[in-house]
């Protein structure tokens, strides 16, 4: 694809914006770059961009469009473009058009961070050179203006990215789970579905598609789909693919073969985590690894930071961060994995979060929740009282509260179920602000 002398407007300016202005100019493109705050000045290669206001009528002249991912489809500047029909492609459309290695995309609600880690993990004990980056991090955009060297490139996709594919086309494609997140974007669960399931809408059945035999959707999805699917399933046996029974991972690729992993080579949490390891391994056994060093790569993963990440532990109190949990499924998930007391830390900012779907779990593992934030009340509406139930106007305050009310064997869990925004730069930023707290307020 040839950019030279294209006038392309570039919506957002932060790292995706950056990365994708940048490779544009070095393409030869004629950038017109905005973001609704106020953007210092571009220096080296990014000083050809042109600042320009965050308005619509920037797009005289301009042929295409790629916002940011954190740009929601009700932005002024995107939805002019919509109407003049000038196309509009995320970051990782227009990279994958310039990727050289296969490409294994991973998404779903829940897991797709760990197990894209997992996935680069593996294949780099396994020999294997690989790029790991999409939302987990390093923008796609980046890594193709680079030299493009490894083997494999293995890409966190969101369904903020999926909502603006034309061609994307990943060899490995990975839906680990749909559950109810980010509305006050897509607008309803089936928009959400549907950007979530563009990941396989360009397959052919030269590729493959992995997905979630426990997921309601996941039997219609199969019918539409063109790649070789395989499935995996925690509650039942499944073929082709993979499913857990008490003791082993059982991985049936087709009726002739066979092959068991231990379950107990996973040391991180969760039933959630079983799935996460299985898509995982499927992927990577779809990539020439052999399964004693899966085993043995399994066994050395250590899991993600503020993913039900264990803090500390003081004076019979233990602590851990989940604060990557910013959905009610992974709220849901995170409480599952503990057979303690736990009070429970939610809140931030609202993504118009289904609640009361923790309502079966709150009574049986939750001794105390502490609601903090913008959300708070919100949330308090559906589910306060249900336990007995604190207000906070802060995590700050929220910290303190759980830890009067802790008693000797309790777990102190921060899993918000909610954005970070209304208090935080991002997730990680609240994380660290617990973490760090919880270090401070304890003396560690
Ligand atoms: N902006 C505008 N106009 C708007 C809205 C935003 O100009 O209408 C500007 C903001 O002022 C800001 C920029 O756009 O300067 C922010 O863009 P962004 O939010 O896309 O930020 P990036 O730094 O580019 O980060 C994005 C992903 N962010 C989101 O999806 C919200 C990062 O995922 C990702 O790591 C990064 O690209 C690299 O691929 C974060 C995330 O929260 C971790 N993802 C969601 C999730 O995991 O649930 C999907």
């Amino acid at each position: 694809m040839d950019l030279r002398e294209k006038n392309i407007a570039v919506i957002g300016l932060a790292k995706t914006g950056l990365a994708t202005a940048e490779f544009l100019i070095q393409r030869g493109a004629r950038v017109v770059a905005t973001d609704e705050r106020p953007v210092s000045p571009l220096t080296g290669d990014l000083g050809a961009a042109r600042i320009v206001p965050h308005d619509p009528d920037i797009l005289q002249g301009v042929e295409l469009v790629i916002p940011s991912p954190g740009v929601p489809p009700t932005n002024p500047i995107l939805m002019e473009a919509l109407r003049q029909g000038i196309p509009v492609w995320s970051e990782i459309e227009l990279a994958s058009r310039f990727l050289k290695p296969p490409m294994i995309a991973i998404t779903g609600t829940n897991g797709k961070t760990t197990t894209t880690a997992l996935i680069g993990h593996i294949l780099a004990k396994s020999g294997k050179k690989a790029f790991v980056g999409g939302n987990i991090g390093a923008p796609l955009i980046g890594y193709v203006n680079g030299p493009q060297e490894d083997d494999y490139a293995v890409v966190e996709v969101s369904s903020f990215q999926l909502q603006w594919i034309e061609s994307f086309h990943p060899a490995v494609a990975i839906l680990l789970n749909v559950t109810s997140d980010h509305l006050d974007y897509h607008g309803s669960f089936a928009a959400y579905r549907l950007a979530k399931e563009g990941l396989f809408v360009n397959q052919s059945a030269n590729d493959t598609a992995i997905l979630n035999a426990d997921d309601p959707g996941t039997e219609a999805l199969q019918r539409r789909i063109a790649a070789r699917t395989l499935l995996f399933s925690s509650t039942h046996a499944v073929a082709p693919g993979i499913f857990s029974d008490e003791c082993w991972l059982v991985y049936a690729p087709s009726p002739l073969e066979r092959e068991t992993y231990p379950l107990d080579m996973i040391k991180i949490p969760g039933r959630h985590n079983v799935e996460n390891v299985m898509a995982a391994l499927m992927a990577v056994r779809n990539c020439g690894c052999d399964p004693l060093g899966i085993i043995a790569a399994v066994e050395t993963f250590p899991g993600i930071a503020h993913r039900i990440e264990f803090v500390g532990e003081y004076r019979w109190l233990s602590f851990y961060d989940d604060s990557k949990g910013t959905n009610v499924d992974a709220v849901y998930r995170a409480l599952d994995t503990f057979s303690r007391p736990v009070i429970l830390l939610m809140g931030g900012r609202d993504k118009e979060g289904d609640f009361k779907a923790l309502l079966p779990v709150l009574k049986g593992k939750v001794k105390r929740l502490v609601l903090f934030g913008e959300a708070r009340d919100t949330i308090g509406s559906i589910i306060g009282g249900i336990v007995g139930t604190d207000y906070c106007p802060t995590l700050q305050t929220g910290i303190e509260t759980a830890m009067a009310a802790a008693r000797p064997g309790d777990v102190i869990l921060l899993s918000p179920g909610c954005a970070s925004f209304d208090e935080f730069r991002d997730y990680k930023a609240r994380g660290q602000f617990f973490k760090d707290t919880v270090k401070a307020l304890l003396n560690f």
